[in-house]
């Protein structure tokens, strides 16, 4: 695992180093030596892709910018999933963005995550880290991760960030969502999981959430890419993440891209929105 994270580590900061130098979305565009640009997205999946295919326990990784996952190496036991780049759009407008990953064991299903990453590419570029029932918060300085310290939810807390959109959500989601602000929930929604989550675990607590609606009724959020590694953090961090009436890492991926509703959140807020789910 000390390998993998390793690779995770390298990966961020050249990752980093793109999006601070590249000219924004021009993919297919040439730039001043005549090559083609890639998008740092794409650029971000070939990062990721070849620092992995050096670590011999990787069997397997899948990519959000990948129609199919991709065998690495026969002898190994680890599939990883990841998104090189979340909310890639979000570079444009210079709000931070992130990289995802799921490590699983044996097979790409929730219940086989043995542990999670993300990096939030900010002002500061930081690493959150699940593993062995811990969940640990990594900044970089000086091109090193160093250690900051543990993260643990509260029981409750004051966030409220609610994704998709308002046009179509369920009258019971809109009610549950202005119930929260009724008491006291402050609006934090960046439109980045990655930033708007680590929020939430940095912050003590809330909820995010992103339900199933009419125009997208199984969310807009991928399993194996976001909506699992997101889980396993929030439950290893003493918070929880369900699809509305279950947890979603009991969810069947039939295909490496499906996605779910969403919600993350700590035990309090977990708890009413299976009250007002299973109620509906
Ligand atoms: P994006 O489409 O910009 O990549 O992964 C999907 C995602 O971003 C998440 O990072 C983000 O939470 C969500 O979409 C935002 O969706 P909405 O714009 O529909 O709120």
């Amino acid at each position: 695992m000390n390998a993998i994270l390793e690779a995770i580590e390298r990966s961020a900061i050249r990752i980093k180093q793109a999006i601070d130098v590249k000219d924004i979305g021009y993919s297919q565009e040439q730039n001043s030596s005549g090559e083609t640009q890639l998008q740092l997205d794409i650029q971000s999946d070939l990062i990721i892709e070849e620092e992995l295919s050096h670590i011999p326990s990787v069997h397997t990784i899948a990519s959000e910018e990948k129609e199919l996952p991709m065998l690495l190496n026969e002898e190994g036991h680890y599939f990883i999933a990841f998104d090189p780049l979340d909310g890639s759009s979000l570079v444009d407008v210079n709000l931070s963005v992130g990289s995802i990953f799921g490590i699983y064991e044996g097979e790409f299903v929730g219940s086989a995550l043995v542990a999670s990453c993300y990096v939030v590419y900010g002002p500061r570029v930081e690493l959150v880290f699940a593993y062995n029932g811990k969940v640990k918060l990594y900044l970089l300085q000086e091109g090193e991760f160093e250690f900051v310290k543990e993260i643990h939810l509260n029981e409750k807390g004051k966030i409220n960030a609610p994704g998709g959109t308002q046009q179509f959500w369920a009258p019971y989601h809109k009610a549950m969502i202005d119930s929260f602000f009724a008491q006291g929930y402050r609006l934090r929604y960046s439109g980045g999981m990655v930033p708007d989550l680590h929020q939430i675990l940095l912050k003590g607590g809330g909820l995010f959430s992103y339900p199933g609606a009419s125009d997208k009724p199984e969310g807009k959020l991928r399993q194996l890419f976001e909506v699992f590694p997101f889980a396993f953090i929030f439950e290893t961090a003493g918070g929880g993440a369900v699809d509305g009436t279950a947890r979603v890492l009991t969810k069947v991926t039939k295909h490496v891209h499906d996605t779910s509703p969403c919600f993350f959140g700590s035990q309090h807020e977990i708890s009413v929105v299976l009250s007002v789910y299973g109620a509906n």
